[in-house]
């Protein structure tokens, strides 16, 4: 928070002011008038695909565009987001902006932004709640659809590898548990084990979307002589780290012979690891939500109601088809 603002607020509550009127004069008196206050919590930075998504929101999120921007970066911890909030409703920000760490657990808070009239926009990963009117709009990825494009694509390329039917052993690194994109990412492969009685699912942990938990999860998977035909990350960061500890290992995987590893994020890293044919397929999931975000907060602005849910744009790469054009024009 901004020195002068804080020292502001602090005056207020100082001076014994009571109810909301008082705080409001503060900030509003704070901020320069013309500028719309958003309160933007962010998950952490666990991610080249969450450093991404930050990116977009501030890109838009500028003084130039008519926005004053107050950023909490909630270091992977949801009590941190809830109390960012609460700061926000504090400060009497103008509009807030969450990218929920996990699904559940925001009703209480949710309530308290609408009691005190700030809309919220929820980005990225969904929340869970008792009714949606408890937040203005939804932007992000259709979490399912990404874990059914994986299973899709391995079935394919089963068949046309001539092992459709013989027994493939599959261990999956999920990302933090509850978030939507682990939960629908996790949906989608248990969506294609079940129908593929020959699928087996050997393993199932939790690297939280990082490198340096996938690395240790996979160096013990590795000790413990895990079957694996099929790796799946459920972002490039984790399989980076797992793919370190095969190397470490000593181990063969994906074109050149051994377990295939399927990925998600389609970042740059992992789209040069694509390439180079040590991750087979990359499901993209679109972190540039900042333009979206900032029409659906124009809306508001306006008086107009938003969408409730807007999907942002996704494709995913394969190793037999990528070039490197196509990984250098892209902005991530
Ligand atoms: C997906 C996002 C996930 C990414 C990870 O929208 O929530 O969180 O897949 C990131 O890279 O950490």
């Amino acid at each position: 928070m901004k020195k002068w603002l804080a020292w502001l607020l602090c005056l207020a509550l100082m001076l014994g002011s009571t109810g909301c009127a008082a705080q409001k004069a503060a900030v509003s008196a704070s901020a320069p008038s013309d500028l719309y206050v958003i309160g933007y919590c962010q998950t952490g930075a666990e991610s080249d695909w969450r450093v991404a998504n930050t990116d977009s929101m501030r890109n838009v999120f500028t003084e130039e565009n008519g926005y004053e921007l107050i950023f909490v970066d909630a270091q992977q911890k949801q009590e941190n987001q809830i109390r960012a909030v609460r700061n926000f409703i504090q400060q009497q920000v103008d509009c807030i902006i969450i990218s929920p760490i996990t699904e559940s657990g925001w009703d209480e808070v949710l309530q308290e932004a609408r009691d005190a009239g700030i809309p919220v926009i929820i980005t990225d990963r969904m929340v869970q709640v008792s009714e949606d009117g408890l937040y203005a709009a939804y932007v992000g990825s259709d979490f399912r659809a990404e874990g059914d494009t994986a299973a899709s694509w391995l079935d394919a390329w089963l068949q046309s590898s001539g092992r459709g039917s013989d027994t493939i052993h599959i261990v999956e690194l999920q990302g933090t548990l509850d978030s939507s994109a682990q939960l629908g990412r996790s949906e989608g492969l248990a969506a294609g084990i079940a129908a593929h009685p020959n699928w087996v699912l050997e393993a199932q942990e939790c690297a939280d979307f990082t490198n340096a938990k996938a690395n240790e999860v996979m160096t013990q998977l590795i000790a413990r002589h895990v079957q694996m035909d099929v790796l799946v990350c459920q972002n490039d960061d984790m399989a980076m780290g797992a793919m370190a500890a095969m190397d470490a290992a000593g181990m063969v995987y994906g074109a050149a012979g051994g377990p295939i590893v399927i990925s998600f994020d389609a970042t740059h890293a992992g789209l040069e690891a694509c390439l180079a044919g040590k991750i087979q397929l990359d499901v993209e999931c679109n972190p540039l939500q900042g333009p979206y975000v900032e029409k659906i907060v124009q809306q508001i602005k306006n008086g107009e109601t938003p969408p409730k849910r807007t999907s942002v744009e996704e494709t995913s790469f394969e190793a037999d088809t990528l070039t490197q054009n196509a990984i250098d024009a892209r902005s991530y």
